[in-house]
């Protein structure tokens, strides 16, 4: 069988991974249901909007940033390296630090093999003098490398402030699985988004086009597709708030009404004014970010950020 059709719910076979986050989330209290699941297709094109939103400051500043940036990050780590990309997805920021960095191998590691395989092609095509070894696999945990990079200096690279999604401990053993996938001696270079004001955050992740709203809303029509739910989707409306507290964005789909449903022959209820969470989107000052590095065993060699402070690159040795 094909692996898109089980994500499409085509074929009625639900990737059990996915059922059992649903069920038991929705079981919780509070109820929340991990992030990683938006993206099935429809959730990675709404993903790739947001990206462009003007609201959506990150990946536009972080991109200006890497331009910026590429040729010190290539200074400092020499010839004969490896990038390691965790969770490279389409790759798309990639190209501006392999210009610079001029690699021997690029490995793009990413759970979603058709995806990484189609994104590694365009890569060799660009990057003819770059071996191109693709790694399908969780980046959770500690992965084996391409036998082929043994001799080289490893470059990890992790983009787009995606350790933000995890809460503080599950970023530590992020860190700590990458540090031991890559080796001692390897370096990192990592985004990391920063905290600012409220005003700068929320709209960032309630856009005025209401494009993170179909983002958040599309996770539920997910599940009425893939497990067999009866959400009805126009009873919940996105939420996203500061956390002040926590330093987070929390992105949540509250009940705007009293709503009963079912998911795989599950009955819910919900009353008006309940969420699901969805989202936790952490930010880190300077030194937050640095003592989070810290404690998964990185020291940050060089850090830059853009002019207004809002995003954060750090460069780190294991
Ligand atoms: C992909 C996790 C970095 O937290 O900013 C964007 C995801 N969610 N808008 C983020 C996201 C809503 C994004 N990350």
């Amino acid at each position: 069988m094909l692996k898109q059709e089980i994500e499409d719910g085509e074929a009625g076979l639900a990737d059990p991974a996915f059922r059992a986050d649903v069920l038991n989330g929705l079981a919780a209290r509070p109820r929340a249901i991990p992030a990683r699941w938006f993206y099935d297709r429809r959730g990675s094109e709404l993903f790739e909007d947001i990206t462009r939103l003007p609201e959506y400051y990150p990946t536009r500043t972080e991109a200006a940033l890497l331009e910026r940036v590429s040729p010190d990050v290539a200074d400092s780590i020499g010839r004969g390296v490896a990038v390691v990309e965790f969770g490279s997805g389409s790759s798309a920021k990639t190209p501006v630090l392999l210009r610079a960095v001029k690699p021997a191998a690029y490995v793009p590691i990413d759970i979603s093999g058709e995806f990484l395989r189609a994104s590694a092609r365009g890569i060799a095509a660009q990057f003819p003098d770059i071996a191109v070894e693709p790694v399908e696999g969780d980046f959770l945990k500690p992965l084996k490398l391409p036998a082929g990079i043994g001799g080289m200096t490893r470059l990890g690279f992790f983009p787009g402030s995606t350790i933000g999604n995890m809460a503080p401990l599950a970023a530590v053993d992020l860190l700590r699985a990458m540090r031991a996938s890559l080796g001692e001696g390897s370096a990192l270079l990592i985004g990391i988004d920063r905290i600012k004001d409220a005003d700068i955050l929320v709209p960032a992740y309630d856009d005025a086009q209401g494009v993170t709203a179909a983002f958040n809303l599309n996770l539920l029509e997910r599940i009425n597709a893939e497990l067999d739910g009866t959400i009805p989707v126009d009873a919940f409306r996105h939420v996203a708030r500061w956390n002040d507290e926590l330093a987070r964005i929390e992105m949540h789909l509250e009940a705007v009404r009293p709503v009963a449903f079912e998911v795989e022959g599950r009955g819910f209820a919900m009353a008006a004014g309940e969420t699901i969470h969805t989202e936790n989107s952490h930010k880190y000052g300077d030194r937050d970010a640095r003592l989070l590095l810290a404690a998964g065993g990185w020291t940050v060699t060089r850090a830059w950020a853009d002019e207004a402070g809002l995003f954060g690159l750090y460069l780190a040795e294991a």
